[in-house]
């Protein structure tokens, strides 16, 4: 008892060390940092690249987000200071039974990403990445309007997701090496296949099978923080070209300079690109997406903290249910929560909670995956409803079904 006391004041003492670090002024800093940095870039892109900006951000937030878990698990050591040690270990830290606790999913979305993340005039927030944040808390708490999102700027996003601020992100993120090791993320399964393409005018001479060559001299936009940036440096390195990388906050200032003409390209994900020309192109513009093969590989999926695989599996679990529900042709219409073998396909009954259900140990109630289907969808239905109108087509992409030539695909569901 002695010592447990003892540890409970020296894990008190360190939390409060900790907290005061993750919580003081550099994390805000860096975060305003590198968006002044790159907003305030106008020299070539030479200059962009070899600053690097998203990059120290990155690596500065790291060392806090080690500390934000040490922080976190040592917190609820001394909240729970009644229980036993072998409770605490079983707990094991994860976000999964502090959601459950809290009762909300507190999701990172983009501000602004046409068709991933919009909020609409009631407050309601709607897109392809709205509603796989509700097809996570469908499975973890049975209600998939139990979200809290919250809209990041490409900046501040993995910082958020180290002070605890989001449990995970539905951002428009791109896995990549530095931020699946340095940064401290873990990402689950890639939900969209994306790639960085550019967008210029007609009038400007720009046509759907230019080069990237012909961005020579160009003013390109785009938002700071994202790989986006880099791969512009990368690619005019390559082709020895010079450009004027203009950086902004969030992609809404991008496409506003771009109409106000301080832009004569932007860039991003092509999916952003596609989404913005169907909300925002001028009567009588025509805005050209270009070239035909991107430039760049941006797997976009869900993105965690590091390290908490009860929490990561529930989620990667969450995004392989609509895939595999969808495998079937099974959709929101067709399961029945109540009856969770009425489709009479083994796997797809599992899945459901029916016979050899495996949703009970990992902690969530056997009928988690049937909520989440039920209550939002499969992945075509969610493709469907928020890609779709937009002009984001499935069929001959990556984003096809792998029975159709595409790359989703899930593991067996036994
Ligand atoms: N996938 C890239 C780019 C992400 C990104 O910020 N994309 C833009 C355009 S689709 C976006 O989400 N903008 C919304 C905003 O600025 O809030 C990354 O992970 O760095």
């Amino acid at each position: 008892m002695k010592n447990s006391a003892i540890m409970r004041v020296v894990f008190a003492l360190l939390a409060l060390t900790l907290f005061a670090t993750a919580c003081g002024s550099d994390a805000a800093d860096v975060v305003g940092n590198a968006a002044d940095t790159v907003a305030d870039t106008t020299g070539d892109v030479s200059d962009a690249v070899t600053g690097d900006e998203a990059e120290p951000a990155e690596e500065e937030v790291t060392e806090e987000a080690t500390e934000e878990v040490t922080e976190e698990e040592v917190t609820e050591e001394v909240v729970e200071d009644d229980s036993t040690d072998v409770e605490l270990t079983q707990d094991g830290g994860s976000l999964l039974g502090a959601i459950q606790s809290r009762g909300t999913l507190n999701c990172g979305v983009s501000t602004s990403a046409v068709a991933f993340s919009e909020l609409q005039a009631d407050g309601s927030r709607t897109g392809f990445d709205a509603d796989y944040c509700r097809v996570v808390a469908a499975a973890i708490l049975g209600d998939s309007e139990a979200v809290n999102f919250v809209a990041l700027s490409a900046a501040e996003r993995f910082t958020a997701v180290q002070t605890g601020d989001v449990d995970l992100l539905m951002r428009n993120t791109t896995w990549t090496q530095s931020r699946d090791t340095d940064v401290g993320m873990d990402f689950g399964p890639t939900t969209y296949y994306d790639g960085q393409q550019f967008m210029g005018r007609a009038s400007d001479g720009f046509t759907a099978d230019s080069t990237v060559e012909e961005i020579d001299g160009a003013i390109v936009c785009t938002n700071a923080g994202t790989t986006t940036e880099k791969n512009v440096g990368d690619a005019a390195g390559v082709l020895g070209i010079t450009v004027d990388l203009q950086g902004f906050d969030d992609f809404d200032q991008v496409t506003d300079n771009f109409i106000a003409g301080a832009c004569d390209v932007i860039t991003t994900d092509g999916s952003g690109l596609v989404g913005r020309k169907a909300q925002q192109q001028p009567a009588g513009e025509e805005w050209v997406i270009f070239p035909s093969t991107p430039i760049s590989k941006e797997p976009l999926g869900p993105t965690y903290g590091q390290n908490d695989s009860a929490f990561a599996d529930v989620v990667n679990w969450s995004v392989y249910a609509t895939i595999i529900a969808d495998e079937y042709g099974i959709g929101s219409a067709d399961v029945d929560c109540a009856d969770p073998d009425a489709t009479g396909i083994p796997e797809v009954g599992r899945l459901m909670g029916g016979e050899g259900e495996l949703q009970t140990a990992m902690g969530l109630s056997a009928d988690a995956f049937c909520n989440a289907i039920s209550q939002v969808g499969n992945y075509s239905e969610i493709y469907d409803a928020n890609l779709v109108p937009v002009g984001l087509k499935r069929e001959g992409s990556a984003n096809a079904g792998w029975l159709d030539g595409g790359l989703i695909y899930a593991p067996p569901a036994r």
